[in-house]
């Protein structure tokens, strides 16, 4: 390893396979990175568990995704690989970051609307009957009762004379409305259903990154927005209490989002339309056979759109160029079908991933080699955690150091 001058941060939930959008979103990244940064990577389990999972199966799924990095080429000689849980400093800073960080900011986070959502749809979608029925009942008079709410509050807001002196009841009983209805608007039923810790989960990010003192996060375009909060924490906290954590900057992967199978939603673990980084070949072929491809192409005949389809997207990244304008031109034309085109990067995607499933192979013969790479990882993160704990303590008055220098 060279002398690193900045540090890495990012982590990857353990909510599921390990999937293509991952590895080119980020984790290729991080094995390039740490040839020459001193990296940190994070099977963050602390996240994983905002939403609707299985205790009995967490263990298992934190080793797979270790065992799954560790098979993609990370090195635990190379890089600090280890589990968030195990460094309890990364929850005891999220409160601490929670006090300087203002609720605004967390209601416009995209990924808490879109994952609420999503957990609001299942939950419907996992009732039967009279269930269900009556929890679509509840959101339609929840959004009756949200339009009454707002009709009722036009008479305080006819009320409110901007030049006059403020009436405390009257600006209350505004504030309270308002809130109700922001809330509403701005997130969604799906807040319903979804958890405290959804919310906080972008400000858990920013106590991940920062209490590392991290400036680089190689991480997917899909965390841009939870890296913009991090900035804002971190500005926030050393306006007030002392210039402690440095600016983040993101690492873009090699590739910025890729669409998952079904063509519409980005590729995701919890959602059904990933190809795993460790699928076996069948499974691959499988998948990419009912994959989404262009919709006004019915006959092989029929003049494709490489350019709207998802599934030419992915030979970006497996397909030869000269083969890709090959089989653009092919379908252009009509004379090369989706049969065709997926069996092609079917046959790629899977000699791309071989190494990586003989390595993991390796590695489910030999699971010691991940504990102790986890292990030795854990070790590491919490001597640097527990140092930006006390520097933080310090400055907040917080602690026992903090209570034996208190000042008369
Ligand atoms: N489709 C994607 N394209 C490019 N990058 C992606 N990443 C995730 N999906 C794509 C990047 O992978 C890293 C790890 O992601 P994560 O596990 O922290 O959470 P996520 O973004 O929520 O990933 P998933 O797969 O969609 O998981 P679930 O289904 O549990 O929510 C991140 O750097 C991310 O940008």
């Amino acid at each position: 390893m060279t002398q690193p001058t900045e540090r890495v941060f990012s982590g990857i939930q353990p909510t599921g396979d390990i999937h293509i959008g991952n590895y080119l979103g980020a984790i290729k990244k991080w094995v390039e990175i740490s040839e020459r940064y001193d990296s940190i990577f994070c099977i963050v389990d602390d996240h994983a568990i905002t939403v609707d999972y299985n205790p009995a199966k967490l263990p298992r799924m934190v080793f797979e995704a270790a065992l799954t990095g560790m098979a993609c080429g990370l090195d635990p000689q190379k890089c600090t690989l280890f589990v968030q849980s195990h460094v309890p400093e990364h929850v005891e800073l999220t409160w601490l970051f929670n006090t300087v960080t203002p609720l605004g900011s967390l209601f416009r986070m995209t990924q808490f609307k879109e994952k609420s959502r999503n957990a609001l749809y299942k939950a419907i979608a996992k009732k039967e009957g009279e269930a269900q029925s009556s929890a679509l009942y509840q959101i339609k008079s929840l959004g009756d009762a949200t339009v009454k709410q707002l009709t009722a509050l036009q008479p305080d807001l006819t009320a409110l004379e901007p030049e006059g002196q403020p009436d405390e009841a009257l600006i209350a009983r505004i504030n309270d409305g308002l809130g109700g209805l922001m809330q509403k608007l701005q997130v969604g039923l799906g807040v319903s259903e979804a958890s405290a810790a959804l919310f906080d989960y972008p400000v858990l990010q920013a106590a991940d990154i920062l209490l590392y003192k991290a400036t680089l996060v190689p991480v997917g375009e899909d965390q841009e927005q939870h890296l913009e909060l991090c900035r804002e924490v971190a500005e926030r906290f050393n306006r007030k209490f002392g210039d402690v954590f440095p600016q983040v900057h993101r690492i873009p992967g090699e590739a910025p989002r890729i669409l998952g199978l079904d063509g519409k939603q980005k590729m995701s673990k919890s959602l059904d339309n990933h190809i795993g980084v460790l699928d076996e070949p069948k499974v691959i072929q499988k998948k990419l056979a009912s994959a989404f491809t262009d919709p006004q192409r019915i006959r092989r005949s029929d003049p494709g759109r490489p350019e709207i389809c998802n599934i030419f997207s992915l030979h970006r990244y497996f397909t030869t160029e000269g083969k890709r304008e090959e089989l653009e031109q092919g379908c252009r034309a009509g004379t090369i079908g989706c049969f065709d085109c997926k069996k092609e990067l079917a046959g790629n995607i899977i000699t791309a991933f071989e190494p990586i499933r003989n390595r993991a192979d390796t590695f489910r013969q030999n699971p010691q080699l991940v504990i102790d790479a986890l292990e030795a990882g854990r070790a590491r993160s919490s001597e640097i955690a527990s140092q930006t704990i006390g520097e933080v303590h310090q400055l907040l008055g917080l602690g026992r150091r903090a209570l034996g220098q208190m000042q008369k």
